[in-house]
């Protein structure tokens, strides 16, 4: 039996994969350590993206692994309908002790696309059990990426991701991205002008009434459609609308959550407590599939009325909270806490940010963004044939050894918080080298 070079590639359509392309060509890692994966042909490619976005530890580390090992074997699976396993409140315990002040609740998911679609329903089930059942509108932004659930999509601003799938879900409006390169370009870390694209939410107010407003969600930092960054201030206006007008306010942490700007999540960073904020990858660092939507005191207790007898929120997923993912997630925590790591990114922000903005000045590069171990590089898109250019950017650095991830025209990068300024160098040492080939 062939496990690590398959013969045939025909049976498995890929997700968010050029199938025919990539199955002419096929790139497959077989194992990873660390800050490495290793190819089927046998070469190290140091990982510039931590796999995609999660594996905020590094790879295969020993805490995370043990955790996992040991849980399969004492317990593999608990019902997760009226039934519990001690290792989900140990987990909901720990976690709400990280979280921002205030954010103090955890409901489990599988993946972020499910937290997203938890989170939205919440919010929805909210307002109705507080006798404003009106508030059925969701708010997302233009160019959010919000996983690919029907709620994810809907309130996502990608349109590649949207318009194969008729008219998503009603009554969802958009707000403007955050995105200004003409004022913005090259800045380093959170741009100065912008703050007032957060009254964007100010005309949807005035178009559909705040009381048939539910939820505002955005990603604090949006990743999936090439890193746009907040202004200064953006945040705390878009926070101080949403209290003005009875909004809840969701951030969307899957990529920013588990110390990817240099603190434990964007709330934290930015100073602004959402009303509801879900995570995924960096939760497990990758290694078990695992999502979560925290909320606050108040939202929990608003579900915790009526009957004892009668479950409170419909909703839930067969393997919420599974044990596996559980322990793996607690191997995380403790593999974060013992090396630091949620803070890390700040220590190296410097350091990566002058890397990176050293790209400065090569062919094709219009814009360097960053903010923690984050960074982006926009390039020039070919005159008719956007992701042209920045696509063979990435296959030319995976020969090269190097693992990067484009989105668009624009590179996207976000290692593991392990990486070591020799390994930054190295990275940024191949990009350059990599630009300078590109058409
Ligand atoms: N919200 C945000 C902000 C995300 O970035 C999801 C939800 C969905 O998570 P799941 O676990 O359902 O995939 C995401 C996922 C990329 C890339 O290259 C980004 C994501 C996934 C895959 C690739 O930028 N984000």
């Amino acid at each position: 039996m062939l496990t690590s070079s398959p013969n045939d590639l025909e049976s498995f359509w890929m997700p968010y994969t050029a199938n025919r392309q990539f199955k002419a060509q096929p790139r497959l890692f077989v194992s990873a350590k660390d800050m490495h994966y290793r190819t089927s042909d046998g070469r190290a490619v140091l990982d510039g993206t931590a796999g995609l976005w999660c594996c905020n530890a590094g790879h295969s580390r020993p805490k995370i692994v043990e955790a996992v090992q040991r849980q399969i074997e004492e317990l593999d699976y608990a019902p997760a309908f009226q039934m519990g396993h001690p290792k989900a409140f140990e987990l909901a315990n720990r976690l709400v002790q990280l979280t921002p002040e205030g954010l103090d609740h955890v409901f489990f998911t599988n993946s972020g696309s499910e937290a997203v679609d938890t989170a939205l329903k919440t919010a929805l089930a909210y307002h109705q059990a507080r006798g404003q059942g009106s508030r059925v509108r969701l708010i997302g932004r233009e160019r959010g990426y919000h996983g690919s659930g029907f709620g994810g999509v809907s309130t996502g601003g990608i349109s590649s991701n949207r318009e194969a799938f008729g008219p998503l879900l009603p009554g969802v409006d958009h707000l403007r991205h955050t995105h200004d390169p003409n004022r913005n370009a090259f800045s380093r870390g959170i741009p100065e002008h912008g703050m007032e694209f957060a009254d964007d939410l100010e005309r949807i107010v005035s178009l559909h009434g705040a009381s048939t407003i539910a939820a505002v969600i955005v990603e604090p930092v949006a990743g999936s459609t090439g890193v746009l960054l907040p202004a200064k201030g953006y945040l705390e206006r878009l926070r101080a609308i949403c209290d003005r007008h009875g909004i809840l306010l969701i951030f969307d942490e899957v990529i920013t959550g588990f110390g990817r700007l240099g603190t434990p999540f964007a709330a934290d960073y930015f100073g602004v407590t959402p009303d509801l904020m879900t995570v995924a990858k960096g939760l497990t660092s990758g290694v078990v599939p695992m999502g979560a939507m925290f909320v606050t005191r108040n939202l929990y207790e608003t579900f915790m009325r009526g009957p004892e007898h009668l479950i409170e929120f419909a909703h839930g997923y067969t393997y919420s909270g599974h044990p596996v993912a559980c322990a793996a997630a607690l191997g995380t925590l403790d593999t974060y806490a013992d090396e630091g790591l949620l803070t890390r990114a700040a220590e190296l922000e410097p350091y990566w940010s002058d890397a990176l903005h050293s790209l400065r000045g090569l062919p094709h590069v219009i814009d360097v963004r960053n903010i923690g171990l984050i960074g982006a590089i926009e390039l020039e898109p070919m005159p008719d044939a956007p992701t042209k250019r920045a696509f063979p950017a990435f296959l030319e650095a995976f020969e090269n050894g190097v693992l990067i991830r484009t989105t668009g025209d624009t590179i996207a990068l976000s290692p593991p918080l392990i990486i070591s300024r020799a390994q930054i160098d190295e990275l940024f040492g191949t990009l350059s080298t990599v630009l300078k080939t590109l058409a």
